[in-house]
């Protein structure tokens, strides 16, 4: 092989033995699209800069990618899936994902998609509860479970964090969650604030009836910490772990979701950073990529966004696609978004968790977008209510079973004072 243009093959025809990935190219001007082209699979694979009398020895042909389609920007390769050590994320991801990014030989370059063989799938575990394993915990399966995370994210005390949870749960949510950069911080201890949390949620559960739980972020500086923390959840009865699985690595993730698995703990991603990565449309690495490498790993729950009705980032075509992504038992090819066919050969669906810039009275228009075999999280939108957590919450609750019911928020309003209050102080509007 002579150089990156033999990394090239349009004849080609993938077959089910071979990854393949789907990648939008910003070829410099100095250069041409194949040399572009030829140095993505190539740095991607098996090569390099300079030409390789070893490049020609049939063993390193037989890993070696190749351009097999190209359509203005976008070009698809194929990896042969011997290249891959199986149930390895972080490799597969540091061929696929990993110097190419750097690489002067493109301006740019976005990694929109990975359809990975029936061998890779197979190799990793995908969630142990998944979607229907958590509706079975709390015994509901006709309406999106609810969450709510504690604001403000850091600083309260483990008093406070307690008292947020019992107002939340008490007024008719399913779940309190950690936020993303909660840990174990001096002011609110992460066992300590474990302890209190559950002793109150088993309070509040023999109070209302009703199956309560709580996301615990175990984010932590190694391995064996996050370990530790996720034994402490298992014996003080908690159900679930939560992880920031693009901070802490994709390692990290396949350990922890080992270690739930064994502890039998469910496991909530979030998916702080990601946007580092997945917001330039022309650069980086996509959600759809991260999604499809954490249902794989195993996650059981995962953010996805709010179809651009909350304050972050995510089109409503994204979004629905990262849900048919991490919910199908085979994804259909989203031509429009460059986005692969994925058959997940029985590989469970993960829970999807619409979160971000959301309050009560923008749920129904999150569930028309949805659906309603999702979570919705909301934090701000709860605890920012003019009468506080509790009503945030109740406000909530009665804007869900308003809409499963087909009643209009506003007439539900009519019924449900907190609900009224939250309307007249957050109106219709989207928040940003
Ligand atoms: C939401 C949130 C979540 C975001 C994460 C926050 O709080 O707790 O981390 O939803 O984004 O810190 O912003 P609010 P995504 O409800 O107060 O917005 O769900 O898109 O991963
Ligand atoms: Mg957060």
């Amino acid at each position: 092989m002579a150089g990156y243009e033999d990394f090239i093959d349009l004849k080609y025809k993938p077959d089910s033995h071979d990854v393949i990935a789907s990648f939008r190219v910003k070829v410099p001007r100095w250069s041409s699209a194949k040399r572009a082209w030829g140095a993505v699979a190539a740095e991607s694979s098996v090569g390099t800069w300079s030409p390789l009398k070893a490049m020609n020895y049939k063993n390193v042909k037989a890993v070696a990618a190749k351009v097999f389609e190209a359509k203005g920007e976008w070009i698809k390769i194929a990896y042969p899936e011997e290249h891959f050590e199986e149930g390895n994320m972080s490799q597969i991801l540091a061929s696929i994902a990993g110097n190419v990014f750097g690489m002067k030989a493109v301006d740019a370059l976005r990694l929109e998609d990975i359809e990975f063989t029936k061998k890779i799938v197979k190799s990793f575990p995908g969630p142990k509860f998944g979607r229907k394993g958590i509706r079975k915990i709390f015994g509901i399966y006709d309406r999106p479970l609810m969450l709510s995370v504690a604001k403000p994210k850091v600083g309260l005390t483990t008093k406070q964090h307690v008292e947020v949870g019992r107002q939340i749960w008490e007024g008719g949510l399913d779940l309190l969650k950690d936020d993303e950069n909660l840990s174990n911080q001096s002011f609110n201890p992460f066992e300590k604030r474990v302890k209190e949390s559950l002793k109150v949620r088993d309070k509040i559960e023999k109070k209302t009836g009703e199956k309560k739980s709580y996301l615990i972020n175990i984010t932590g500086p190694t391995v064996k910490e996050m370990e530790k923390r996720a034994k402490f959840i298992k014996a003080q009865g908690g159900e679930y772990a939560m992880i920031d699985i693009i901070t802490t690595g994709w390692a990290s993730v396949a350990s922890i979701r080992e270690i739930c698995g064994d502890l039998g703990l469910a496991l909530h991603a979030h998916r702080a950073m990601h946007g580092a990565m997945s917001r330039v449309p022309t650069h980086g690495f996509s959600m759809e990529c991260i999604a499809s490498c954490a249902r794989l790993l195993g996650v059981d729950q995962l953010h996805i966004g709010t179809a651009n009705i909350g304050k972050l980032v995510g089109s409503a075509a994204e979004v629905i696609e990262l849900e048919d992504e991490i919910t199908s038992d085979l994804n259909k090819e989203n031509k429009q978004l460059h986005c692969l066919e994925q058959d997940w050969f029985g590989i469970k669906p993960v829970f999807p968790v619409s979160s971000g810039g959301l309050h009560p009275l923008l749920v129904d228009k999150v569930m028309d977008k949805l659906g309603t075999d999702i979570m919705l999280q909301i934090g701000g939108g709860i605890h920012g209510h003019p009468s506080g957590s509790y009503a945030g919450a109740r406000a909530m609750r009665e804007a869900v079973e308003a809409y499963m019911a087909g009643v209009d928020l506003a007439v539900a309003a009519k019924k449900c004072k907190e609900l009224k209050v939250a309307l007249d102080y957050w109106g219709r509007k989207g928040t940003r």
